[in-house]
């Protein structure tokens, strides 16, 4: 009785009146806290009843009940204006979608100014060395929270091997890469004080643990811990219907179904963080975002970064040109009729539909470049930090959000399964006035864009011509772009032979990499290389140290050099031996490691010349 007489002292307190909730929670409404209680009052008010139906007598699952409200606080505290903004969202992007409305209606395409680089040209050096002196001005953050459903691997994707020569991951990739550009920078700038370039990362429940792990067991790669920090992103409530009721976990019914919101929850995690105005209050300048599984991305960041800063862009997105309906984004010029405009990736399947809405009858088709006009998005993108924070200090970091609900039927009254609010960390700049400077950099996709996100299966079946994207065109992108730079440098790198691995055609070149502290632009490769070099298609070359020289050297064979910086090796002569080989494996095969059957070959090291130096000092490889 006391509890009866309790709950109706609670209801009269809080001015609730007992009809309007449902019986099953008045019942159980003791077990709750003022601040359980809240969220029960906002649940209701946003028409989430539901929820509350099969809930048991008190005594009954009251610790899944306790749970619930738990759940219910942390969707309603990782949201930038709560649950109840979530829900009235889903319910105008429902509406929304059912009606069909085009969510460019008013706006008119064009073709956006930005900048073009070719690798090597007085122009990329020019950029290429502002943007080194500015890398002590920025912080990099790293997207890594989404699973790759589509790649299908078991792992995180930053543990897979960028390429297989080194075995080097992508994480460790990109630690060493942001490492190299911060002493190139501090050195070139000759600054007192030695920047350190803050590294965050975005995780999420799928990714977290792992990500940590990888990061312990391995030191770091190298980076001081401190100076890589975790953000775990916060999955989002699943919608039932058009009215936005939230849906439970078909297998817990004290539970609300919950699915990964997307990328751009990188803002408001950043934003309340308090990361940003720390970084404003020390100097930085720029905040470079930047995705998973790019072994190229940081051969495009110095000379990006230098058209940010020279261009003053308070966003940069880095791009690549696009093939016309190639699946990947345009960046495009909208200009509303009541004049506001914007320059924003257009997704591939809205942008052909939106142009022949404009008066182009054609739609997205290339031009006489034999490319689409409009540069395709990358999803790398450097922002200027100062308007940054202006930015989200308004919007608290929330992005334009979309919903892509699968229909049951034409009447799309009901949904095949829950669906969930999403967002895109390259929709930053939808919300920006018009006056804010808004560009792009576009770079040859060799020297910029290979990203894995593909099984082999679905590889194989990309039409001819089209990128594979998967981890055999990955791996195969760094030896080509390496062996292009270097024949930029004026190498002599024989031509590639076509090899097909898991049903994908690909190029073979050499297999050259180097550690990034060995060349971390363009200017500085070339440095390293002098008189007549040549290279074979059969060989092997892996740099892994700061001072190596090439001189004169004509490899036909592999050769592996290992050195501590301050050890200045000069190699040259003529290095042949059997070398390493390229041997074609089955990804059926699950005998083998699940990174090598994704790629449809192994490396068979049959014979190498290797040589490690560990004192400073000069040294002479000349066999
Ligand atoms: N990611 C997260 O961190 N959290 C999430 O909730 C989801 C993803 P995908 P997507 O490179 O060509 C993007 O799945 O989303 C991370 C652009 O939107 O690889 O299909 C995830 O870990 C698209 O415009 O890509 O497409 C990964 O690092 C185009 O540019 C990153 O977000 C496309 O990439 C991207 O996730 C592309």
């Amino acid at each position: 009785m006391a509890t009866a007489d309790s709950t109706a002292k609670l209801l009269s307190d809080l001015n609730i009146n007992a009809g309007d909730w449902p019986p099953n929670l008045v019942k159980n409404l003791h077990l709750l806290s003022p601040d359980e209680i809240e969220l029960g009052k906002m649940l209701l008010e946003m028409g989430q009843g539901h929820l509350f139906q099969h809930w048991a007598e008190p005594g009954v699952h009251d610790d899944q009940k306790k749970a619930f409200f738990a759940q219910v606080a942390k969707l309603n505290s990782s949201y930038p204006g709560g649950l109840a903004s979530y829900i009235r969202t889903a319910r105008e992007l429902l509406a929304d979608s059912k009606s069909g409305k085009n969510p460019y209606d008013g706006f008119t395409p064009s073709v956006p100014t930005g900048e073009n680089l070719s690798l090597g040209d007085d122009n990329f050096i020019k950029f290429e060395e502002a943007g080194v002196k500015e890398a002590k001005n920025a912080a990099f953050v790293l997207v890594a929270g989404g699973l790759g459903e589509r790649l299908g691997y078991n792992g995180i994707k930053v543990a897979l091997p960028a390429e297989t020569t080194t075995g080097t991951c992508f994480l460790q990739l990109y630690i060493e890469s942001i490492l190299a550009l911060q002493e190139a920078s501090n050195r070139l700038t000759q600054g007192t004080c030695q920047k350190e370039i803050p590294f965050v990362i975005m995780t999420s429940d799928d990714t977290h643990a792992r990500t940590l792990d990888l990061l312990e067991s391995n030191s770091y790669f190298g980076m001081k811990s401190t100076q890589v920090k975790l953000l775990k992103q916060e999955k989002v409530a699943c919608l039932d219907d058009n009215d936005a009721r939230l849906a439970l976990d078909p297998h817990n019914k004290y539970k609300i179904q919950t699915k990964p919101h997307g990328h751009g929850d990188v803002h408001s995690l950043l934003f309340s963080s308090g990361l940003l105005k720390v970084w404003h209050g020390s100097g930085l300048r720029w905040v470079i975002f930047f995705q998973d599984t790019n072994g190229l991305l940081f051969k495009a960041i110095p000379a990006s970064l230098g058209v940010s800063a020279t261009k003053e862009y308070h966003v940069n997105s880095l791009a690549v040109p696009r093939k016309a309906k190639e699946a990947i984004g345009g960046i495009t010029k909208l200009t509303h009729s009541d004049g506001r405009s914007m320059v924003i990736n257009v997704e591939y399947n809205q942008l052909d539909p939106l142009l022949r809405a404009t008066g182009h009858p054609d739609g997205d088709v290339n031009c006489e470049t034999g490319y689409s006009p409009f540069p395709g998005n990358i999803n790398q993108l450097i922002l200027e930090l100062g308007p940054y924070i202006e930015e989200l200090t308004k919007t608290g970091g929330a992005i334009k959000e979309f919903v892509n609900p699968k229909y049951k039927d034409a009447s799309k009254t009901s949904f095949k399964s829950s669906t969930r609010l999403e967002c895109m960390m390259q929709d930053y700049p939808k919300t920006l006035p018009p006056s804010a400077r808004v560009g792009f950099t576009v770079m040859d996709t060799w020297l910029a864009y290979a990203p894995v996100k593909n099984n082999p299966e679905e590889a194989a079946k990309v039409p001819k011509g089209n990128p594979y994207h998967s981890a055999t065109s990955g791996e195969m992108a760094i030896y080509r772009a390496n062996s292009l730079i270097l024949k930029k440098a004026g190498v002599q790198v024989e031509d590639p032979v076509q090899q097909v691995f898991n049903g994908q055609e690909v190029e073979v070149w050499p297999r050259v990499t180097w550690k990034p502290k060995w060349g971390m632009s363009f200017a500085e490769i070339k440095s390293k290389v002098s008189g007549s070099c040549s290279i074979s298609q059969r060989s092997t070359m892996a740099l892994k140290g700061r001072d190596i020289i090439l001189e004169d050297l004509n490899l036909d064979g592999a050769l592996i050099i290992n050195s501590i910086d301050g050890a200045e090796v000069k190699v040259g002569g003529s290095i042949q031996n059997k070398g390493w080989l390229i041997e074609r494996i089955d990804y059926k095969d699950t005998a083998l490691p699940e990174e090598l059957r994704i790629r449809g070959f192994r490396i068979d090291k049959k014979e190498q010349l290797e040589e490690t130096y560990t004192q400073p000092g000069k040294f002479t490889l000349k066999p």
